[in-house]
């Protein structure tokens, strides 16, 4: 069956073997599985029963991205927004010869009483997943359907399983100047990223697909931006690993996350207005 939909997950299954699994909490799609490898990271203490954001996967980030600050109105939201820990509807479903898409919906009246409060903006989110032999897409949609305009982040918080944080390097960004949120500094990327320690930077105007390949080894995963122009490369490394409790201590050897999205400035959308960005995520 192309599409199965089980009690609090969502299953594509593509002819070719590859597949995706998609959690209604947040949508939060938790595995791509493409010739026979999973390509998505998700703790081994990940915590899946809905009371908290699900530690791996990819996890959407809107309104805001990280803490909102004051005084701008997504400062009192939980960290990354309400999107990630609301619960999303299975909207539709469908396949064709080569690809199997289920989209999600999300609006104003399925989030909390509180976040409603803190947001008070009337907003649709359609999040299709579209499967295919060897790339998957995943697009996030902004309906504006009130009478006051707003202004938002999106972002896809992508954790990629890696072989191993030694034997993997970031290319595509070298020559774009970034936020280095460790040494709390903006630098210009020299060359390809490797995973030395601790990194968590945020890269506006990306204008090529970001690639992540593995070393010593064939294979790695590409992402391809389409409508989105910012990437964020976080790993936490062993200081930080060890200070989340969904998340294994020596995990951070195993993923690092590429997370395409609009983060370096909000994106204004009027009344009536509608947004999209999309990744599409290959074999490389
Ligand atoms: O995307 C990188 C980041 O903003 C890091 O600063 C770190 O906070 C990470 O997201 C995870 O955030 P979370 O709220 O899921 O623990």
């Amino acid at each position: 069956m192309p599409v199965s939909h089980q009690s609090n997950k969502v299953v594509l299954t593509h002819p070719s073997g590859a597949s995706a699994e998609v959690y209604l909490y947040g949508a939060t799609l938790t595995s791509w599985k493409v010739a026979n490898k999973e390509r998505i990271f998700v703790s081994e203490k990940a915590i899946l029963d809905g009371s908290k954001a699900i530690r791996g996967g990819i996890p959407l980030v809107f309104p805001v991205f990280g803490k909102g600050k004051a005084p701008h109105v997504t400062a009192a939201l939980p960290q990354h927004g309400f999107a990630r820990i609301s619960q999303w509807k299975l909207l539709i479903s469908s396949d064709d010869a080569n690809t199997v898409t289920a989209e999600f919906g999300l609006d104003h009246t399925l989030i909390s009483e509180e976040n409603r409060k803190l947001w008070p903006f009337d907003f649709s989110l359609v999040y299709t997943v579209k499967l295919a032999a060897e790339t998957i897409e995943t697009k996030l949609r902004v309906h504006n359907v009130g009478d006051k305009s707003f202004d938002f982040n999106a972002l896809l918080h992508t954790y990629f399983l890696i072989p191993d944080a030694s034997r993997v390097k970031v290319v595509g960004l070298s020559g774009i100047d970034y936020v280095d949120k460790v040494l709390a500094t903006t630098v210009r990327q020299e060359g390809d990223i490797i995973l030395e320690g601790e990194v968590d930077s945020v890269y506006a105007n990306v204008k090529s697909d970001v690639q992540i390949p593995y070393v010593a080894e064939e294979g790695g995963v590409q992402v391809h931006l389409k409508g989105l122009s910012d990437v964020v490369v976080w790993n936490p490394w062993v200081g930080k690993a060890a200070a989340m409790a969904d998340f294994g201590d020596d995990e951070f050897h195993k993923m690092i996350c590429v997370e395409a999205g609009q983060v370096a400035e909000f994106i204004a959308l009027a009344a009536g207005g509608s947004w999209e960005g999309s990744q599409v995520l290959s074999l490389l």
